[in-house]
This record gives C-alpha cells, sequence and structure tokens, in this order.
C-alpha cells in the first residue's frame, strides 16, 4: 500500500489521497477521511466508497458487496410521492408572538397571554405544477401554519386568497384533475391556461369569485413576504365558558402587498426558477426576517343571520370595510431549516389539527378538508407514525397508547399498553384539559343538498372586479385574454365569457372582443341575479394599499468600466438605509473598474441579471463601458422591459445612448429620474415608495 501527498485545492485541504495496490499490481484510488470516518447506514465503517468489491479489476461485481447494495438500496428508494397538490413548497421556521389575551373568546392557550411566543413552521406554494416546477406560476399560493402550541399542534392550512373555486368537498379531485396537466399529454405543467381548467370552470358558475381573485396579480405575487394568507373558512373560537364566537383568521404581510406583471412573471421562471425561494432563503439569511400580523374577523350567530351570505360558504369573503380585523399577533420566520427534504418535505399539515378554544364550523368544504389530509400523509410519508417524525411532532409534552407500524420510533413504556388500566401506568382523559367539541345543535334529513343560501356565484366577484383600480382590472382582462386564447375550444371560451357577462358587462365585452368571438353569448343562466349595489371593498386591491416603501425590495444596479464610485457608494447607502437591497450587474463576470480605479464587484453578469429579477432599476454606466454595453441585446432588453414593466429607472447622462437602442428615448416620462448630482438620488428613492410608476402602463401596454 502507499501512500501519497496531500492534495489541496486553492489552499484548501481536501483528502489525505490513498492508493491500493490491486490483485493486478494496478491502483485504485481511495480517501482517507481524516477525523470522521464515513460508515454505513448498520455504522460500519468503510474502506472504499469509489469502486465496487470485484473479481479482479475488470471481473463481475461481487453480490458480497453489502456496501454497495445498500448506498444502492437507499438511494433507490429516496422518492416520496409529491403532494397530489400544492407540491411546490418552501418553507420557514419561526414564532408567533400573543399581542393580548384573548380569554373572552378562546380558551386556546396560544392566546391566553401577551407576549407569549409559540414556535411556528410556514410552508408557502403553489398549488398546480409538481415539485420542479417554477415559481412564478399564475396559482394560488398555499400558505400553511404549523403553531406548535402547548396544547398540540395548530395547523392553519390556509391560501393567500380567501375564497375557493367550490362550495363542497366532493369536487375536489375534478378540479385538480382539470387544472393539471391534461392525461394523455401530459401538460401543460402548472398553468391554468388549457381546455381541461377553463372546462370544468365555466361548468362550475361556483368558481366565478375565486376565478377573479386567481386572474387579478394576486395569483403573481412579487414574494411570499409580501402576500397575504387566509383561513378562508369560518372556524369558531370556543371560550372555557363553552361560549362560541365565529372567526376568519387573515395574516397581513408587514412590508406590504406587491405583485410582478405577467410578462414579468414569464420571464422570471426563465431567468430565476427559484424566485420566490431565493427571495426567502436570501432574506432569512441575512436577517431580514419577514413578518405578518395575524388579525381576527369575530361575529356571532346574529351577525351570521344578518349577513348577506353565508359564512359557512367558502366561496365568500366578508369584506373588511363590513367586519374590521383585529390584531391578535404576530408571526415571524427566522430560520431556514437544516434539511429540505426532512422538514420541508415531510411536513405534515392536517386542517384537522386544532387546539382546545378552536373548533371547526360546518362549512363543507373544511369538513371534507378535515377528512382528506390525514390520507395524505398515509400516502405520502407511508406510516401512521408519520407524526414520529420531528417536523411533525408536537413540542408539548405527550402521551398515548399507540404503538407499532411502520418506523416507530417511540412505543409506550411499561407493562401497560391499554387504558383504563389498573398497574397505575400510562396517561388517562382530562375533562378540565381535553378537547371539546362547540355541542352545536344539529337537525335534519340525511341528503345531498346544497344550500339555497349559497347560490349567488356572482356578487361577490363583481365585488372584487370593482374593487380594483382601473389598471388592476386590465390586468384581469388580459389574464382572462390570455389564459382562454391558449383554450382550443370555442364553446368553453363562450361559456366563461357567458358567465363574465354576469359579473361586468365591460370586461365581459372587452374579453369576448380580444377573443374575437362572432357575437356575445346570452349570460350564463344565473340562480339569483347579480346584486349591483355591493359596496367597493378597497381592501381588495393591492394598488389602493401600497406600503409606502421600498424596505425589502431590490435594486438593480447596472455598471460598466468608468462608472462614477461615488455616486454608486451614494446610491447603495441610500437604499441600505431604505431596509432595501441593491445588486450590481455588470457586462463581464468580474464587475467594473471604476472612475477611480477600484473594482466594483458584480454580483451578476447580465445574462443572468436581467432586470425583471429588481423592483427598480438604476443604469450607470460610466462613458468608458458603453460602446460594448450597446452591442450587449442583453443591456437592451435590461432597459426595455425595466420600462415596459413600469419601473422606476434612474440613470446618468452616459446612459442616454442605451434609451435610444431600447427604443425609448422619446418617451421619458417622470419615472424615469436623471441622477446627475448626489442629490437627486433622495429623489429616486422617494420616488420607489411607490413600487412602479403606474402612470406608465396605459403607454406600454393594450389596455
Ligand atoms: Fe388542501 N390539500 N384541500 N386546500 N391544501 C392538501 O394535503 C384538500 C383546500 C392547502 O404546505 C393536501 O398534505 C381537499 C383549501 C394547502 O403541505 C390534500 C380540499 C385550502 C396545502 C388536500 C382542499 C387548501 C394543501 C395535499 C377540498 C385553502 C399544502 C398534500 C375540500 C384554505 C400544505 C397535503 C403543505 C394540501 C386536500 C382545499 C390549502 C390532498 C380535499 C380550500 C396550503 O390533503
Amino acid at each position: 500500500m502507499a501512500k501519497t501527498a496531500k492534495r489541496t485545492s486553492g489552499g484548501v485541504k481536501i483528502h489525505d489521497q490513498m492508493l491500493i495496490r490491486g490483485e493486478g499490481g494496478e491502483l485504485h484510488q481511495i480517501t482517507d477521511t481524516g477525523d470522521e470516518v464515513l460508515t454505513t447506514a448498520q455504522g460500519g465503517p468503510v474502506l472504499d466508497d469509489q469502486n465496487t468489491l470485484k473479481i479482479g479489476s475488470n471481473g463481475p461485481t461481487l453480490i458480497e458487496d453489502f456496501h454497495f447494495r445498500e448506498k444502492i438500496f437507499h438511494f433507490d428508494h429516496e422518492r416520496i410521492p409529491e403532494r397530489v397538490v400544492h407540491a411546490r413548497g418552501y418553507a420557514a421556521h419561526g414564532y408567533f408572538e400573543n399581542y393580548k389575551p384573548l380569554a373572552k373568546f378562546t380558551r386556546a392557550d396560544l392566546f391566553a397571554r401577551a407576549g407569549e411566543k409559540t414556535p411556528a413552521f410556514v410552508r408557502f406554494s403553489t398549488v398546480a405544477g409538481s415539485k420542479g416546477s417554477f415559481d412564478l406560476a399564475r396559482d394560488v399560493r398555499g400558505f400553511a401554519v404549523k403553531l406548535y402550541t402547548q396544547e398540540g399542534n395548530w395547523d392553519l392550512v390556509g391560501n393567500n386568497i380567501p375564497v375557493f373555486f367550490i362550495q363542497d368537498a366532493i369536487k375536489f379531485p375534478d378540479l385538480i384533475h382539470a387544472v393539471k396537466e391534461e392525461p394523455d399529454r401530459a401538460f401543460p405543467q402548472a398553468q391554468s391556461a388549457h381546455d381541461n381548467f377553463w372546462d370544468f370552470i365555466s361548468l362550475t358558475p361556483e368558481s366565478m369569485h375565486m376565478i377573479m381573485w386567481v386572474m387579478s396579480d394576486r395569483a403573481i405575487p412579487r414574494s411570499f413576504r409580501f402576500m397575504e394568507g387566509f383561513g378562508v373558512h369560518t372556524f369558531r373560537f370556543v371560550n372555557a365558558k363553552d361560549e362560541s364566537t365565529f372567526v376568519k383568521f387573515l395574516w397581513k404581510p408587514k412590508l406590504g402587498l406587491q405583485s410582478v406583471l405577467w410578462n414579468e412573471a414569464v420571464k422570471i421562471n426563465g431567468a430565476d426558477p427559484d424566485f420566490h425561494r431565493r427571495d426567502l432563503w436570501t432574506a432569512i439569511q441575512s436577517g431580514n426576517y419577514p413578518e405578518w400580523e395575524l388579525q381576527v374577523q369575530l361575529f356571532d350567530q346574529e351577525f351570521a343571520d344578518e349577513f348577506e351570505f353565508d359564512v359557512l360558504d367558502p366561496t365568500k369573503i366578508i369584506p373588511e370595510e363590513i367586519l374590521a380585523p383585529i390584531p391578535v399577533g404576530r408571526l415571524v420566520l427566522d430560520r431556514m431549516p437544516e434539511n429540505f427534504f426532512a422538514e420541508t418535505e415531510q411536513v405534515a399539515f392536517m386542517t384537522q389539527n386544532v387546539p382546545p378554544g378552536i373548533d371547526f364550523s360546518n362549512d363543507p368544504l373544511l369538513q371534507g378538508r378535515n377528512f382528506s389530509y390525514l390520507d395524505t400523509q398515509l400516502k405520502r410519508l407511508g406510516s401512521p407514525n408519520f407524526t414520529h417524525i420531528p417536523i411533525n411532532a408536537p413540542k408539548c409534552p405527550f402521551a398515548h397508547f399507540q404503538q407499532d407500524g411502520h418506523m416507530a420510533m417511540r412505543n409506550p413504556v411499561g407493562r401497560a399498553n391499554y387504558q383504563p388500566n389498573s398497574h397505575g401506568i400510562g396517561p388517562r382523559e382530562s375533562i378540565a384539559k381535553g378537547f371539546r367539541s362547540f355541542a352545536e345543535a344539529e337537525e335534519g334529513q340525511k341528503a345531498r343538498l346544497r344550500p339555497e343560501s349559497f347560490a349567488d356565484h356572482y356578487s361577490q366577484a363583481r365585488q372584487f372586479f370593482v374593487s380594483q383600480t382601473v389598471g388592476e382590472q386590465q390586468h384581469i382582462a388580459a389574464a382572462l385574454t390570455f389564459e382562454l386564447s391558449k383554450v382550443k375550444l370555442p364553446e368553453i371560451r363562450e361559456r366563461v365569457v357567458a358567465h363574465l357577462l354576469n359579473i361586468d358587462t365591460d370586461l365581459a365585452g372587452k374579453v369576448g372582443q380580444k377573443l374575437g368571438l362572432a357575437k356575445m353569448p346570452k349570460p350564463a343562466d344565473a340562480a339569483v341575479p347579480t346584486r349591483q349595489d355591493l359596496d367597493e371593498s378597497p381592501a381588495l386591491s393591492i394598488v389602493k394599499n401600497g406600503p409606502q416603501r421600498f424596505e425589502g425590495r431590490k435594486l438593480g444596479i447596472l455598471v460598466t468600466d468608468g462608472v462614477d464610485a461615488n455616486l454608486l457608494a451614494a446610491l447603495k447607502a441610500a437604499i441600505v438605509k431604505e431596509g432595501a437591497v441593491c445588486e450590481v450587474v455588470a457586462p463581464k463576470v468580474t464587475g467594473a473598474k471604476a472612475d477611480d480605479g477600484s473594482l466594483v464587484e458584480a454580483d451578476e453578469m447580465i445574462d443572468g441579471g436581467p432586470s425583471v429579477l429588481y423592483d427598480a432599476v438604476a443604469l450607470l454606466p460610466g462613458a468608458a463601458g458603453m460602446a460594448d454595453l450597446l452591442q450587449e441585446s442583453t443591456a437592451r432588453d435590461f432597459l426595455a422591459d425595466a420600462f415596459s414593466h413600469c419601473k422606476f429607472i434612474a440613470y446618468v447622462e452616459a446612459a442616454m445612448p442605451l434609451f435610444a437602442k431600447a427604443g425609448i428615448a422619446d418617451a421619458l416620462d417622470d419615472g424615469v429620474i436623471p441622477l446627475a448630482a448626489k442629490k437627486d438620488i433622495a429623489t429616486f428613492v422617494g420616488r420607489l415608495t411607490e413600487l412602479r410608476f403606474w402612470e406608465r402602463e396605459a403607454k406600454v401596454k393594450m389596455g
């Protein structure tokens, strides 16, 4: 056996290399790992992880090679079924902090004391695409929160949209089959823009309210950090006196709401399919912990009886202007999982996980979900012992007599594994502490019925639409047109337009005309007429609720050789002061040489840093680098896209030729801000708080 010298790479020790002489005199290369010895899963130390055990150097591999067999066996079994919906997700740890005692409404322990912190794990997801699909699909986002309370896990498995497509859980498999890739061709991936989805939707009028939301900018969020979350269903709070109050849960992002434009989404998916993941990862790793406020809408039976829609109907909201949400606590995400599979992939959310003091309503969708989520965990995680996986285990004391089964990690100890027992072993029920269902009186005939109070499918869809800004309404019309343009069967397009006629005739007219319908269809039959008198709800608009700050956002700064080092430093400082970040984009990987001779390092080469990745851009090329930059079509696209995506653009004089190249030299508007001197930086940064220069949109996009 011969031992070679230590091999190093860039000064970093890799391994001690060892060569072993085989039978035929040939040398095998293996490594000596030093302190930590590689072992098999059984703990046996491994000699050689590079070569299988053979007869001679060219001979057959031996069955006896238990190390190879174990390694390959385990690899072959690495995959588990992905979630049937919400397969693509990303999660983080954090905590929920309660503001003040809520004992009047609920006996749930996590709401009992001011300042109480409850550990949390939150998983965001898209719904339709598979695990490896892109982040910026036009889709609902899952917003699933697991709170490890002192009385067991509470899972609030919500979405970023407060209503749902269907009113009864029995329709869920059809909805999901229709939206997922079509079964014969297995495409499109992560898209609702195809015949099957719109076929189902056009035959399901109850989906119309949700459709307005899904065709709005809510379905293309800029970041998980900038979206709301909703529990969707009406739940109950139950206090120590067994009194019930209905409750709807809302998560409000501290940094405000923000979405991207559809054309941006399409390009982001190519430039960075992990855009949302990277955003959350980077924010948390750099200490910018995202935060949401938990708000609740509380109401009693009397309010429910008087409210114009059924509070048990998951296709309806209670507008915030009618019932003001009350802040009750905050959720902070401050730690990424150590391992994606162990935590994010194996986390098992279940709507039926509620602590004492939180209870269900009779919403038929919620009731069906309570039935479904347990099945899906067994299928995915393979054993009824999925609660033994650390991410799913409660963090409070727990004790029961469930035992055995696949992968049991802990079993009851002692002689008795049942109760009651006379050995005095193990836990017993608790009248004082145990979960007690709210004793709602129920009566009625067994039947498959839908309540008449669920029959109005259009009024709130209209309310959502009329509550948007003109620009947001245009986005909805454009989204519907785009999606229906991918639908090949004309009768499906017409059926959708027939529904839109019940929501807003202008919207229907615009979509019908853009689709080139020969003539407008008759409005769809509606069980009840659409109410035109519902008040607008400004809370439903993203733009009307702008955060008025650039905090948490990102500026892309395009530089070349000759960049003004002073100006760059001042701009960066001003952005950082806003709580935002900058990235430098340059034509060369290495960066650019500034006017003072220093090297400005690039975060992205221009090919990898298109402007769609930024909330605003600044063009700071030096005259020295302009000639090269003008050769770059990516530089032209950087500016042209930023302009057509209504971004604020700062520029230095030297950048002017790029405007000509991008075809917008004559179109400069108030959203394009010259940086002639350092003082102009304040003007630019002040405008950034508006996030986008919406006035430009009508000039760059057909209405
Ligand atoms: Fe889900 N849903 N869902 N869902 N759902 C799942 O459970 C289901 C619904 C939601 O990050 C599955 O663990 C039925 C509404 C989220 O792990 C499954 C119905 C809302 C997540 C399931 C609904 C949601 C899921 C698939 C109709 C918003 C991801 C994997 C009655 C309030 C959780 C899994 C995560 C996941 C069933 C409707 C939110 C199959 C039957 C409404 C955020 O159990």
